[in-house]
């Protein structure tokens, strides 16, 4: 397949280019490092170190493997920009890892709230439109999140759901509650790109992804200079991974409020499983697809229990604090996502467990050094001091 890939110098965006690299597909990539600059920015880093560049990666990744990724570096908010690629590479996927994907970002003031949701709508809008016009036949992969359904206090379905009013019933889109500027982002793309699909006919599979973890992919342990990005401060880290990190370097592991929040969460290897598997069975023509990717649920509380399980079984000495919750969320709450469609394509999980996290620990060991710990604990509040009530129902 000719795989375009928005948002290639990420997380997930390099890990997945140099895996269907590997597997003889022809991979382009784009980013407008925008992820680098927002760390440059708020005076934060990767833990890991990475090469300068997506052409700097690319170029190692052709020296040791032989295989090509070809790299545009452009603002997929620049529309001259993504109609050139389209014309000029001719997708028959796309994965459109490529916005802002940061929730705290999202609130650190107005100017921020207004850039992820322009940046986010509009990467996406110029996708569909250049879909329209230059690959109606080519597949949209697109990275939302489990977070554009909130918390309701009842089981969250595959995207859409069979409702009854007044005698009557149809299937429509499961109602969303998103907890940020940066979550309803999300939901604003899910809207634009169903109707992308009811009218123009485009292909799309919405994978509404839970909180990513990890570190390493079979690719990236192959040479040092593949290894991808690991975050752990207060705005772009994630919740294992800052555990992970705070468990090595004798933090306590930060723990929100009550530490009941339940949220969806996978492997990174699990990643590029459903990403594979979406983009090897596209759907028909007009259908969007939706489908919920992770493997497994867990409180924040099983998380730090785990993590600190983990850490003794290490010689690690692990502690939890509760720390005031910066955000606005419900901390107990009924949290049952299904999530069987991927399943049904044949993912096989990789659960998580103390060995696993065990070998997290290993690799954060390896660059402790470059910790910067105070961008550790959490600043950005969802609303201002002052006007947190008394008592938050969620
Ligand atoms: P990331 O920030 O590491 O990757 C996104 C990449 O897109 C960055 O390299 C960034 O520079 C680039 N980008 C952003 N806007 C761009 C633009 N306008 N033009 C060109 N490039 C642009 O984030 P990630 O953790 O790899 O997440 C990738 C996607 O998956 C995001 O859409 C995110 O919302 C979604 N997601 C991530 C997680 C997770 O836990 N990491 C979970 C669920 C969903
Ligand atoms: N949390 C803690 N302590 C921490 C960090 C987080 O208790 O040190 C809690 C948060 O309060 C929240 C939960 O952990 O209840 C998840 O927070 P997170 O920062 O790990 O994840 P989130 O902000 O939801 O965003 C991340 C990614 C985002 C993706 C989303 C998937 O940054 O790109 O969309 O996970 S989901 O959560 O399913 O919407």
């Amino acid at each position: 397949m000719r795989i375009l890939i928005f948002g290639g110098d990420g997380y997930l965006g390099w890990p997945t280019a140099m895996y269907f690299s590997a597997r003889g597909h022809e991979v382009h990539t784009v980013d407008n490092y925008l992820r680098r600059r927002a760390h440059q920015e708020l005076h934060t880093d990767s833990l890991t170190p990475i090469l300068d560049s997506l052409p700097a990666r690319a170029d190692a990744w052709r020296q040791v493997t032989g295989y090509r990724i070809g790299v545009t570096e452009g603002d997929l908010c620049d529309w001259p920009t993504v109609e050139r690629l389209f014309q000029e590479f001719q997708p028959e996927t796309i994965i459109h890892y490529g916005e802002q994907p940061s929730a705290p970002y999202s609130y650190i003031s107005r100017e921020h709230a207004v850039f992820t949701q322009q940046n986010n709508v509009i990467s996406t809008l110029n996708a569909l439109w250049a879909m329209r016009d230059l690959a109606p036949n080519a597949h949209l992969v697109k990275l939302g999140t489990m977070g554009e359904y909130g918390t309701p206090n009842i089981d969250i379905e595959e995207g859409y759901i069979t409702i009854q009013h007044n005698g009557r019933e149809d299937r429509l889109p499961f109602p969303k509650l998103p907890g940020s500027w940066y979550h309803a982002s999300k939901v604003h793309d899910s809207t634009n790109i169903h109707l992308g699909c009811r009218v123009w006919g485009l292909r799309a599979t919405d994978l509404n992804q839970g909180v990513v973890y990890g570190i390493e992919t079979d690719e990236s342990k192959l040479d040092p200079r593949f290894a991808t990005r690991f975050d752990y401060d207060e705005v772009f880290g994630t919740a294992l991974n800052r555990f992970c990190l705070q468990a090595v370097i004798g933090h306590p592991l930060t723990v929100y409020g009550a530490g009941g929040q339940t949220r969806g969460y996978l492997n990174i290897l699990d990643t590029l499983q459903c990403v594979e598997l979406a983009s090897v069975n596209p759907p028909a023509e007009g259908e969007f697809r939706v489908f919920n990717q992770f493997t497994e649920q867990f409180a924040i509380n099983e998380l730090a229990d785990i993590v600190q399980r983990a850490g003794a079984d290490s010689g690690l000495e692990v502690t939890i604090d509760h720390v005031p919750n910066p955000r606005v969320e419900a901390e107990h709450h009924y949290y049952n996502a299904k999530h069987s469609h991927l399943l049904d394509l044949g993912l096989k999980p990789h659960t998580l467990s103390e060995t696993l996290v065990e070998s997290v620990f290993a690799r954060i060991q390896e660059h402790k050094d470059r910790v910067i710990g105070d961008a550790i604990m959490p600043r950005t509040r969802w609303r201002p001091l002052d006007q947190v009530p008394q008592s938050i129902s969620g």
